[in-house]
Parts: C-alpha cells; sequence; structure tokens
C-alpha cells in the first residue's frame, strides 16, 4: 500500500483520475499473459506527456520506488509482470501519431500505439509497416520496442529493430534523451537507440518512436503444404527460399492444427493428414511467380517430402489459410502450456532439430507436445501441454529440468533461448546458456549508467 502523501504526489504528477489503486486495475495492469506470477503492484499511473513521465521516475528515484513499465502486456515471458510492490506506468494515453513525413517514409508515434493501428495509419498513406504477429490487436509499439519483437514476416523484413529510426526515452535517471532522431545515416558514436530496443524497460521508458514505413508489398499468395518429417521441412525450405523470396516461411505440427481446427472452427486445408505443415507467402503479381511455386511444389512431392498442398486462390482464402498458424498461440493456452521460444541458424537447424527432438521425446513421454514457429527465420516455439491432473506448480517443476537441457543443447548450438519473446523473469536463469558471463556484467554495468539507482523492471532479464 503506497502512503497517502505518495498517493497525493502521483496525483500532481498525472491527475487524480490517472492515479489507479483499484484491485481490479491493480490486477489488470500489473500482468502480461504469462500465469505464473500473481500481479501485486502498488499503484497504476497513466501520464500524458514526456515530461510526466519524467517526474514519476525522478519522485521514483526520490523515494526509491520501483516502476514496471507497461504497453499493451501481450509478453510472453513476465517481463511486463509487477509482483513486488513496483508503480505501474502504463503507456496508453500516448497512443497518437505526432508526425508523418513522407518525403523520408517515417512516422513519429506515441509508445502507447497499438501495433494494428499503426499496421492501419501506413495502409492509408499508401504504405506498409511489416512487422506483424497474432498480437498485433492489443500490443503496443513501446512493447515492441523494448523486446525487438519478431513475428511472421522476419524472413523478408526482419525484427521491429529494423524499422526503428528514432526513439525519445526517459532513462532511469529520469533525463530525457532523444535518440537518432529518425536518420538515416549518423556515424556519431555510440547508437543507444538501439541499445533501448530489446532492453525490456530496463534502461528507460520508451515514450515516442519515429518508425521507417516500407512500401506495400504487391498481392501475396500463400502455400500450404502437408510435410513428411521434421528433417524435411528444411529441404522444403531449401528448396523454396533458393528460387524466391517469400516473405514467411512458418510450420506447425499435425496436433497444432488438430487444436486450432477444434477449438476455433477453421476448415482443415485438405483432406491428407501429415505430421508437419509448412506455411509459405509470397508476392504474386506476376504469373510466373506462381508457375515457379507450383513447379517447386511438385518438385518437392516429387521428392517424397511434401504428400499434398494447397494454394490460395483469393484474398480471403489466403487469410483463412493463414488463421491455421496465426490462432495456434492462442488455441493453446487452453492447457496452460510451458513455453519454449528458442532459435539457432538455419543451417544448423538439422542438427539441432534431431537433438531436440530426441531429448523431448525421452524428457517428456507423458507430456503432449506441440511444435510450431517461424522456422524460415531457425525460431521454433515448443510448447508442452500440461496434463490436466498435474498442477501449475508440478508441471513447471517438470519442465525446468528439461529447458535447462534445452539450453545446454542451444549452448552447443549457439543458439539463442529466447528467439522474440524477450527474457523477463521466465528466462532469465537460462540467458547464460546464450551469453557469456563478460556479456552479462556488461550488461548489468550498462544498466548501471542509465538506471544508477536500479529503479526500472527490476528482476528482469537479470537479477
Ligand atoms: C507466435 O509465433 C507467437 O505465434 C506466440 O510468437 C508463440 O505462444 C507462443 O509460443
Ligand atoms: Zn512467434
Amino acid at each position: 500500500m503506497l502512503s497517502e502523501r505518495i498517493v497525493e504526489r502521483l496525483n500532481q504528477i498525472v491527475g487524480a483520475q490517472r492515479v489507479l489503486l483499484d484491485e481490479a486495475d491493480l490486477q489488470r495492469f500489473g500482468v502480461d499473459r504469462t500465469t505464473i506470477w500473481q500481479a501485486n503492484p502498488c499503484a497504476v499511473v497513466l501520464p500524458g506527456s514526456i515530461e510526466e513521465v519524467q517526474q514519476v521516475v525522478l519522485l521514483a528515484n526520490e523515494l526509491n520506488l520501483a516502476i514496471v513499465p507497461s504497453g499493451g502486456r501481450t509478453g510472453l515471458s513476465g517481463g511486463a509482470v509487477a509482483k513486488d510492490g513496483e508503480i505501474v506506468v502504463a503507456m496508453d494515453r500516448f497512443n497518437e501519431v505526432i508526425n508523418f513525413n513522407p518525403l523520408d517514409r517515417s512516422v513519429t508515434v506515441g509508445a502507447g500505439m497499438i501495433t494494428a493501428n499503426l499496421q492501419e495509419f501506413a495502409t492509408e498513406q499508401g504504405l506498409f509497416y511489416p512487422v506483424d504477429f497474432a498480437a498485433a490487436g492489443s500490443s503496443q509499439i513501446g512493447g515492441n520496442i523494448a523486446t525487438n519483437a519478431g513475428g511472421i514476416k522476419v524472413i523478408r523484413y526482419g525484427m521491429t529493430r529494423d524499422w526503428v529510426m528514432g526513439l525519445k526515452v526517459v532513462n532511469g535517471a529520469g533525463d530525457i534523451l532523444e535518440l537518432n532522431k529518425g536518420l538515416v545515416k549518423n556515424n556519431t558514436g555510440y547508437d543507444f537507440r538501439h541499445l533501448f530496443i530489446g532492453s525490456e524497460g530496463t534502461l528507460g521508458l520508451i515514450c515516442e518512436a519515429t518508425i521507417e514505413l516500407a512500401r506495400p508489398p504487391a498481392d501475396s499468395t500463400v502455400l500450404v503444404l502437408g510435410v513428411d518429417s521434421f528433417p524435411a521441412i528444411l529441404d522444403v525450405l531449401r528448396t523454396f527460399s533458393a528460387q524466391m523470396d517469400l516473405s514467411a516461411f512458418e510450420f506447425f505440427s499435425q496436433s497444432a492444427l488438430d487444436k486450432v481446427t477444434a477449438q476455433m472452427g477453421h476448415a482443415v486445408p485438405f483432406a491428407t493428414q501429415t505430421p508437419f505443415y509448412a506455411l509459405l507467402e509470397f508476392e504474386s503479381a506476376a504469373e510466373a511467380e506462381l508457375d515457379k511455386a507450383m513447379a517447386l511444389f511438385e518438385q518437392t512431392v516429387e521428392q517424397g517430402w511434401v504428400l499434398d498442398g494447397v494454394l490460395s486462390q483469393s484474398l480471403s482464402q489466403a487469410e483463412a489459410l493463414w488463421k491455421l498458424r496465426e490462432d495456434i498461440s492462442e488455441t493453446l493456452w487452453h492447457w496452460q502450456p510451458y513455453k519454449n521460444d528458442i532459435s539457432v541458424l538455419v543451417s544448423r537447424m538439422p542438427g539441432f532439430l534431431r537433438e531436440v527432438d530426441e531429448l523431448v521425446d525421452k524428457s517428456y513421454p507423458d507430456f503432449e507436445l506441440v511444435w510450431y514457429g517461424h522456422i524460415g527465420d531457425g525460431n521454433l516455439h515448443l510448447n508442452i501441454l500440461k496434463p490436466k491432473a498435474l498442477s501449475n506448480k508440478d508441471f513447471v517443476a517438470r519442465c525446468v529440468p528439461v529447458s535447462k537441457e534445452i539450453g545446454q543443447l542451444l549452448a552447443k548450438y549457439e543458439g539463442s533461448v529466447s528467439a522474440e519473446h524477450g527474457v523477463g523473469l521466465l528466462k532469465k536463469d537460462y540467458l547464460h546458456y546464450s551469453r557469456s558471463p563478460l556479456e552479462l556484467e556488461l550488461m548489468k554495468q550498462i544498466k548501471k549508467v542509465f538506471d544508477p539507482n536500479a529503479i526500472l523492471n527490476p528482476g528482469k532479464l537479470f537479477d
């Protein structure tokens, strides 16, 4: 509980209606999509300007209070969980377009802008914001930047980082920093913008972002292929990406398809059941691209890698096929899954897949495993489903040792324990499998530079 005196100070900064103390608000703003930790913030504040954010940070420094920055709270790693009496600083009111510059093809937006609204704004201008994922309807751009969100188009357009031209932030000391000011070329020493991207709210609060927009893609076609085995998915990837510019190469297992069709009522792509499915997307303005895709499809069938397939004939069919992949994560919440978000180089994928498959089969003989992910980027989302009879605590206790073994395997293959969801509370114990002791030490020193009193998002990334 905050003392009346502190509440009064917060009221003075943001206005009394913008300081939320109700239990329902504390619960709502105190967690992300993870269901592991209990929300327990002392207050939620909704600042409306960068100066107000600065005042809140200065007050937190003065009174030694911790802050958890909060966006759309769609994160999957506990990065936005406030479980220890922190003040949640929610950026919802920073939801406007501040400046659009067609010549530079850039837009400056408040950090609280919903991703889908930014995509829509870009479309209205005849442009395109290419970072996309299932949570785009509620995630906020500031949160995307803080976690360097990836998604379903990374193979073609890269991660959030690749679209950030500038940031306005308030660091942990309460200074306002303008980072890179939207410049394309700017070799003037350390680029702090990139330090803040992916820093998970541990260095500062992102208040505004200048985002580059792309030219819109031509109409796209989606191909869903029924694939015979795990290794065959990589053969299919190699075959197609050698000859075509793909904008997506996703995969999912039969168990993922079974669940998403049963839960969401989506139609199966074709009658043949296969262990895995690959979803490919490519721009198909020219007829020749479709011919090429068909020829490669036939080639993969002849090789015995692909058993069946469907090519979208309309935009609505393409969208319906995408839903089979995009709705998996939402579908699986029903089983309280334990999530892995791991990556290795695509070139190292064959060996890694073999070993990780063997490891999880041996370690989880009695659990249901659901494979899916952005295999074109080397990114796998392995979800372990909780058996009904097992308590959440016992389930997690069973999964943790296996995660350690997966971590060791990732270290061997020089992969990542967090490909795109971030570290948060969930993966900090595994960070050392991907980052060296020296790197971890340097990260802690960098944190001290920007957040000397360690008030920002304590316990996230590392202790
Ligand atoms: C996706 O690719 C998201 O669908 C969520 O990154 C993955 O829930 C997951 O494991
Ligand atoms: Zn993903």
